[in-house]
């Protein structure tokens, strides 16, 4: 599979899943009788089904997985990356496809599916819904970026009973905690899913969302009757009293001068930007403003371990591409002098910065 999504070579990627389908549908009848018990008389359509769940999430999930690795340590170019999601989405159908007819109505209920407003990364999602249905939901796939007011409009349309919120880029967190509180205003339960939401999902219940590690912990709260209360729709300091301090809407109200300053000060303190091409220039102006976008989410979750994984991961981005992380410290030092009245914003930029200085000498 890694080997046709590297080639782009879409024809053996399909062949791959669809023998992956067929062993892994054969191995669990197999190992059910084995067992001589429950398994060996599940229906083929059980089995058709666990053995989509599986290539969706064993095999296809990983390999994408494994493709953000080899990109950030520049061992495929961000065409190959393109290529080989495109190739999986088809791999994704391709398993719709051949378990279709394991299919069959009724359904357990009808939920919604959707990323939030500004989010590209529409496979996670995608493989939550093929999973979901392959445990018997109706489901509703909105895809990427959706705006909230359209998830909240088309879930008062359905009825539908929950509404699965999906996120890979942490500064969009603001963004999906009014959809959280939307939805939930609406009256539905919502559950949140994606790299997004933090390790063990603690943005998430920060939040007041539910929260699964992938699809088949999605289909286990799913399954819990009843439900958790539904909670009216409130403003984010309902549940985030620390944004009374101002300081997350300060720093947004001032991100384009905090970005200007900061390319001034790293021009200044990286001597080696000044040879740079105008290209290396605009993608320094979009790495400084990733910077204060992460800065920004971490005051509004008030989690320094929000930015400085974001600092560790561009840091190992830069070094794969011969870039000295160094050159990261004039822009925390430029941020730091400017928002020296903002004790969040000093403490989170400071446990930054110490992981990039070099160890001083015994
Ligand atoms: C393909 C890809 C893209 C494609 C997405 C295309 C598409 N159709 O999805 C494109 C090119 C659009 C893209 C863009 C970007 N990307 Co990208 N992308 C990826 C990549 C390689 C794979 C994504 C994927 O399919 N993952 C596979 C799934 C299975 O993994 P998953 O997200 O963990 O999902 C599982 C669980 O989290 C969970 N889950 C997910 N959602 C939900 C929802 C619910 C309700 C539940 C219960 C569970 C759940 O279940 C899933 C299945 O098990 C990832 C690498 C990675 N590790 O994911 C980078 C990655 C996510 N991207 C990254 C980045 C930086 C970007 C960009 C910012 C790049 C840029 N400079 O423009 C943009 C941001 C665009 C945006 N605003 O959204 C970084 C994020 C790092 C960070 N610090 O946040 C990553 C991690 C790459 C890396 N190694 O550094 N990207």
């Amino acid at each position: 599979m890694w080997q046709a999504l590297c080639e782009g070579d879409e024809t053996r990627a399909v062949a791959v899943v669809r023998r992956a389908l067929a062993a892994a549908g054969a191995e669990q009848g197999i190992s059910g009788r084995a067992c001589g018990g429950a398994s060996a008389e599940a229906s083929a359509h059980g089995r058709t089904r666990a053995a989509g769940e599986r290539v969706l999430l064993d095999l296809i999930a990983p390999s994408q997985e494994r493709l953000g690795t080899a990109w950030a340590a520049n061992d495929i170019t961000v065409a190959q990356e393109h290529a080989a999601t495109v190739i999986s989405e088809r791999c994704v159908a391709a398993v719709a496809d051949s378990t279709a007819p394991a299919l069959a109505a009724p359904f357990r209920g009808r939920v919604l599916v959707s990323c939030v407003g500004g989010e590209w990364h529409s496979l996670p999602a995608r493989l939550v819904s093929e999973v979901l249905r392959l445990r018997g939901w109706r489901v509703d796939h909105l895809g990427a970026q959706v705006p909230t007011e359209h998830v909240v409009a088309h879930v008062r349309r359905t009825r539908a009973q929950a509404v699965l919120l999906s996120s890979s880029i942490p500064t969009l967190l603001p963004g999906a905690h009014n959809a959280i509180s939307s939805c939930q205003g609406a009256g539905v339960r919502v559950i949140a899913g994606g790299a997004a939401f933090g390790p063990q999902g603690r943005y998430a219940r920060l939040m007041r969302a539910e929260w699964a590690e992938d699809a088949r912990g999605a289909a286990v709260l799913l399954a819990r009757d009843p439900a958790p209360p539904v909670r009216a729709a409130r403003p984010p300091d309902l549940d985030l009293p620390h944004l009374a301090d101002q300081e997350y809407t300060m720093v947004c109200r001032t991100r384009l001068q905090l970005v200007k300053q900061a390319l001034a000060d790293v021009e200044e303190g990286f001597p080696e930007m000044r040879g740079y091409s105008e290209y290396q220039r605009e993608r320094t102006v979009e790495d400084i403003d990733h910077i204060v976008g992460y800065l920004a989410t971490a005051l509004y979750v008030d989690d320094p371990g929000l930015f400085t994984r974001f600092i560790v991961w561009t840091a190992g981005i830069l070094a794969a591409r011969d870039v000295p992380p160094r050159c990261l410290l004039p822009a925390l030092d430029s941020l730091l002098n400017r928002l020296k009245d903002f004790p969040r914003g000093v403490a989170v930029l400071t446990a930054a910065r110490r992981l990039l200085e070099p160890p001083r000498p015994a």
